[in-house]
């Protein structure tokens, strides 16, 4: 009989594979399927983080304990597909970090690339490697892997921002390492806008050097810089009709990303444009500057406004309209897919 032949050949295999787990082996053909899969099938959820639901939170947090207890006061976006994960995307982290009036958030450096894309507060501080930079919303600010880094402000009122950091990929590869400071905050070597003068200006240093490795050595990207050159390019040419009008941060040593594993760009789509569809094998995430975008992902919509945060899986036909003027800030894995030679998009 058929039925029984299959039976005993699939017990017969039972048996095998029963001898075969004490010696730490495991046939490949049962699981071939799922090691190599015919296309991404993001294990993680589309999703929009709601500022006005997490500003509450944070304040709250604000009360419950110092920037300097927590080391560092971030409410983590967890992607809703993976709970207690700490990710975002499958290789990204991403919060909301507050720091009140007067508090520090202690120096540090870590093997995982960070980014800041600042919401409120102006006057917040950054140091990084002996710099400092305040920022204001809108800026881009940078710390490379292994940078001593602390933040404070000098302000009346709550500092806040987005963070993302690639220490899922870090991780992945079992490389990260971390210090703390002997102090709380750096002692500043270099007066503020140094690097912008030395490397953001179109100028560069007469014996030309990196001093981050693979990473821009210009670690503020003001708003007050990227937003008129973005609306100046979108005011005099056509929007690319996947992507709108778009200006990637990037590191002025290469031309290439600012930083090596995270991609960071900037975007503007006017009122009532609407992205044709494009799926692509980076998991990005989407702050929101200025005005609101309708992000269709996989057939689901979310609305998002000023300083919500969206998270976009990988491989996920995703369409976005803008439902006023806007502005939106992206960072992804992309930077890190390119160099393996892995990243892929598909455009409808
Ligand atoms: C970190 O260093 C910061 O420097 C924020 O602000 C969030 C999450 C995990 C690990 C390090 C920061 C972080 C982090």
């Amino acid at each position: 009989m058929q039925s029984a032949t299959v039976e005993a050949v699939s017990a017969n295999r039972r048996q095998f594979y029963d001898r075969l787990t004490p010696k730490a082996m495991a046939p490949l053909w049962e699981v071939l399927k799922g090691l190599v899969p015919e296309q991404p099938k993001s294990k993680f959820a589309a999703h929009v983080w709601k500022y006005a639901e997490a500003r509450p939170l944070l304040m709250e947090a604000g009360s419950l304990l110092t920037a300097e207890e927590a080391e560092r006061r971030v409410l983590v976006l967890e992607n809703p597909a993976m709970p207690g994960g700490s990710r975002i995307t499958a290789t990204m982290y991403s919060g909301y970090q507050l720091i009140m009036p007067g508090e520090i958030a202690p120096a540090h450096r870590h093997t995982a690339s960070a980014l800041r894309m600042v919401l409120e507060g102006n006057g917040g501080y950054t140091a990084v490697a002996g710099e400092k930079t305040t920022m204001q919303r809108g800026d881009l600010v940078i710390t490379p892997a292994m940078s001593w880094h602390d933040h404070g402000q000098e302000e009346h009122k709550p500092v806040i921002w987005v963070d993302g950091l690639d220490l899922h990929m870090v991780n992945f590869y079992e490389a990260a390492f971390m210090d703390h400071g002997n102090d709380k905050t750096q002692i500043l070597a270099k007066p503020e806008g140094f690097s912008t003068s030395e490397f953001g200006s179109g100028l560069g240093p007469m014996n030309p050097y990196s001093p981050f490795g693979q990473t821009s050595p210009i670690f503020n990207y003001s708003y007050s810089r990227s937003r008129p050159a973005l609306m100046q390019i979108a005011a005099a040419s056509l929007a690319d009709p996947h992507v709108a009008h778009a200006l990637r941060y990037i590191n002025p040593l290469d031309g290439g990303w600012a930083m090596p594993t995270i991609a960071t760009w900037l975007t503007h789509a006017p009122k009532g444009f609407e992205t044709r569809a494009l799926r692509s094998t980076d998991g990005r995430t989407i702050v929101v500057l200025e005005g609101e975008i309708t992000l269709e992902i996989d057939g689901k919509t979310f609305t998002a406004g000023e300083s919500d945060v969206a998270g976009i899986p990988s491989w996920m036909w995703t369409k976005i309209r803008a439902s006023k003027d806007a502005v939106f800030f992206t960072f992804s894995d992309r930077a890190a897919q390119e160099k393996l030679g892995i990243f892929r998009e598909e455009r409808r």
